[in-house]
């Protein structure tokens, strides 16, 4: 299909395939094992431009939007689920700041950011509280112009590597929701350390650590938003984050599908290649036509968010939720297409299986994005009615 990319677009998705081609193909398994963050690539895709594309002009960005971010995640991720992250993750540390940050923040952070010099990551999760990201425990108390840091956040991607962390913790736990805020840490900062360092199914060449907070002290100028505006900052942060995730599994399923037809084009069995058995040509059918429609969900949901919509929480858990169920289904027909090839190390599907599940579970697990869809129905309903 003709997604009627720009030309800034086209020259981007060609840059990301000929890093994929040349530099990440060729480490991916290797660094599925190892789990070694690949500083080098991270370099490359700064110099690239890729941080840069959802930071503003004026801030050292180049304004584009989400639709590059996903245009460049989708072809990363061919390559690589794990890799493609720290492009992808480091747009969720920052669009905290982005979206709610004061110019003081923007003018301070978001240069280095969009250099690529540094990376970010989002600190919301924690052992328990996961799906109800409402009942967060780390805590934020006021000391005069300072706000004291004390908790853990768990499964945090970029953990560890990235220097700029915004984090979520509550200000006042009696208000639940309403009683939480947004704060910008540096790493660095002392009683800010890191914790239990993940050792994951998948993405293993994304770095995923716990952020602990002893007494850890954040001037006042660092809280994003006023206080009691955490959670709706989270939420926001999520809506614009998670066709970033659809983006991620939407290439980790392609790719799985050129390869699954390239398999069954030189795969013999009875006398003749696999794919002139109806059996494959339908699992491969079937395969192009839930990837087609994962990515012109996200393209339309990107554009609706570039194109200045206010309210997109809905378009982007449908995209989220589809891709990702996708990514999951096409990726293990891959591998069973690839048959007993496809179950062994030796062959790279079996990566983009366990690569694709975390995306049923990130930035949201599947059952609640349906959950936030559902509540959107209802209410459009209601307002219809
Ligand atoms: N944008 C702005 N504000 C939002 C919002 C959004 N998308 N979604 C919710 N809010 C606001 C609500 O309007 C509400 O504000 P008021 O108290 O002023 O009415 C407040 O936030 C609380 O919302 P809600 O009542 O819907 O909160 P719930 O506790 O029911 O939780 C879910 C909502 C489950 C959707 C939320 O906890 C969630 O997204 N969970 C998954 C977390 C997640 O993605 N974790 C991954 C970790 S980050 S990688």
């Amino acid at each position: 299909m003709d997604y009627h990319l720009d030309e800034f677009q086209q020259e981007l998705v060609a840059t990301a395939k000929r890093i994929g081609k040349e530099k990440i193909r060729p480490v991916a398994a290797e660094l599925d094992i190892t789990g070694e963050f690949p500083w080098d690539i991270v370099k490359i895709f700064a110099d690239s431009g890729f941080y840069g594309l959802w930071v503003p002009e004026e801030y050292g960005g180049v304004s584009r939007g989400i639709l590059d971010l996903v245009l460049v995640t989708e072809e990363l991720s061919k390559y690589c689920g794990g890799i493609s992250l720290a492009v992808a993750a480091s747009a969720l540390g920052t669009f905290p700041i982005v979206i709610s940050g004061n110019d003081a923040q923007k003018e301070k952070y978001l240069p280095r950011l969009a250099a690529g010099e540094c990376l970010a990551a989002f600190g919301l999760t924690e052992a328990a509280a996961g799906s109800d990201a409402g009942s967060i425990q780390t805590r934020a108390e006021k000391k005069g112009d300072k706000y004291v840091l004390n908790g853990a956040k768990v499964f945090i991607t970029n953990g560890g590597i990235a220097e700029i962390y915004t984090i979520i913790a509550s200000t006042d736990p009696s208000k639940g929701t309403r009683g939480a805020s947004a704060f910008i840490v540096e790493k660095g900062t002392p009683g800010f350390t890191f914790g239990k360092k993940e050792d994951k199914m998948g993405i293993r060449a994304s770095a995923t650590q716990e952020l602990i907070f002893e007494d850890c002290e954040i001037p006042e100028e660092n809280r994003i938003g006023r206080e009691g505006e955490g959670f709706p900052v989270a939420m926001k942060t999520l809506d614009k984050s998670r066709p970033g995730v659809a983006a991620q599994a939407l290439g980790i399923g392609s790719g799985a599908l050129d390869l699954a037809i390239q398999y069954a084009a030189q795969r013999e069995q009875f006398g003749q290649s696999i794919i002139r058995f109806q059996a494959i040509q339908t699992m491969l059918a079937d395969m192009a036509t839930k990837v087609e429609s994962a990515r012109a969900m996200l393209y339309a949901t990107a554009r609706t968010i570039d194109g200045g919509s206010k309210s997109f929480s809905k378009e982007s858990a449908m995209c989220k939720v589809w891709a990702a169920d996708v990514a999951m289904e096409v990726t293990t027909d891959a591998v069973q297409i690839f048959g007993g090839y496809g179950y062994m190390r030796d062959y790279p599907v079996e990566k983009m299986m366990r690569d694709a599940k975390i995306t049923q579970i990130y930035e949201g697990t599947n059952q609640i994005q349906r959950m936030v869809i559902a509540r959107h129905l209802i209410k459009e309903a209601q307002r219809a009615s």
